[in-house]
């Protein structure tokens, strides 16, 4: 079973059944005002780094937090990374957290990240698409380039954007995101099978990718449509990461790649239905 410093199953439990503290919802909920430079870096550059995204009291919660429900999630998986599938060496994936852990909710729900999305995407309204903490084992494999969009069923993926929050510290060494800036802009976007035979795509120049480190707090937005992936962890500490992922408003459920079709945030949909179902909740 994976290991956190000062964390049981009881304990676990017990983190996640309290109420998050009134001054860290408060900060989930405050504005971070963007620079009209760091949105028009996102829109060309098809990423943006924003230091102090969760401030120092918020995070040590919040890390807490997401250890606590990552150590729940995997608790029956007692294998050995040598074990475990390539994709799956890359990271511990945990999605739709926020659905069972009502502190996690109280994060992916904040309008202070909603509203980064929003502002980045210059988009009215957004969406909740779905949450995932992506945390990679020590010794984990690395993350294989690929486009997030590429894996949703929606029919502007443009309007998509990640933001991928550092729990830890994460250094290049760790396994922090690389980005191929501007590769949001390509006309045709590859699709990379990481689950099971992963390629480089045609259109990159592997020397071209831009290596973003961050400290705790700090995170990065990146396009739906931009290419990325992450090195291996070198170190022997975890690789903690939690993201989120929104549409804008209005985005329609397109269905016509059966690899994605089945996915969760879309149950009920019929191909060209506007993406409004119960795990995609208007966030501002
Ligand atoms: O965390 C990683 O290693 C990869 C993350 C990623 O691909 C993403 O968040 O889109």
């Amino acid at each position: 079973m994976i290991q956190f410093t000062a964390l049981d199953i009881d304990r676990a439990l017990k983190i996640l059944y309290f109420p998050t503290p009134e001054p860290v919802l408060k900060h989930y909920n405050a504005p971070y005002l963007l620079t009209e430079e760091q949105v028009r870096f996102f829109q060309e550059e098809g990423y943006v780094y924003l230091p102090e995204v969760v401030n120092r009291e918020s995070l040590a919660y919040l890390q807490r937090v997401i250890q606590a429900a990552v150590l729940l999630r995997k608790k029956d998986d007692d294998r050995a990374l040598h074990e475990k599938s390539a994709y799956e060496q890359s990271f511990l994936q945990c999605g739709f957290l926020c659905w069972d852990f009502k502190p996690i909710k109280d994060f992916v729900f904040g309008k202070r990240f909603a509203g980064l999305a929003r502002d980045l995407l210059q988009a009215e309204h957004v969406r909740l698409w779905h949450d995932q903490a992506l945390f990679k084992e020590p010794g984990g494999r690395a993350t294989d380039v690929h486009i997030d969009s590429s894996y949703w069923p929606i029919d502007r993926p443009q309007l998509s954007v990640t933001l991928w929050l550092a729990l830890n510290p994460v250094p290049p060494e760790k396994g922090c995101l690389y980005f191929y800036p501007k590769s949001h802009l390509l006309e045709k976007h590859e699709y990379v099978d990481i689950f099971n035979k992963p390629h480089f795509p045609q259109a990159l120049s592997r020397e071209k990718q831009v290596y973003v480190p961050l400290n705790p707090g700090d995170a990065t937005f990146h396009s739906g449509l931009l290419y990325h992936g992450a090195g291996e962890n070198k170190t022997d500490r975890m690789r903690e990461g939690m993201t989120v992922i929104y549409i804008a408003d209005g985005l329609r459920f397109d269905a016509s790649d059966a690899r994605n079709r089945t996915h969760t945030s879309c149950q009920g949909l019929e191909d060209g239905d506007i993406i409004d179902t119960r795990y995609t909740p208007i966030l501002i």
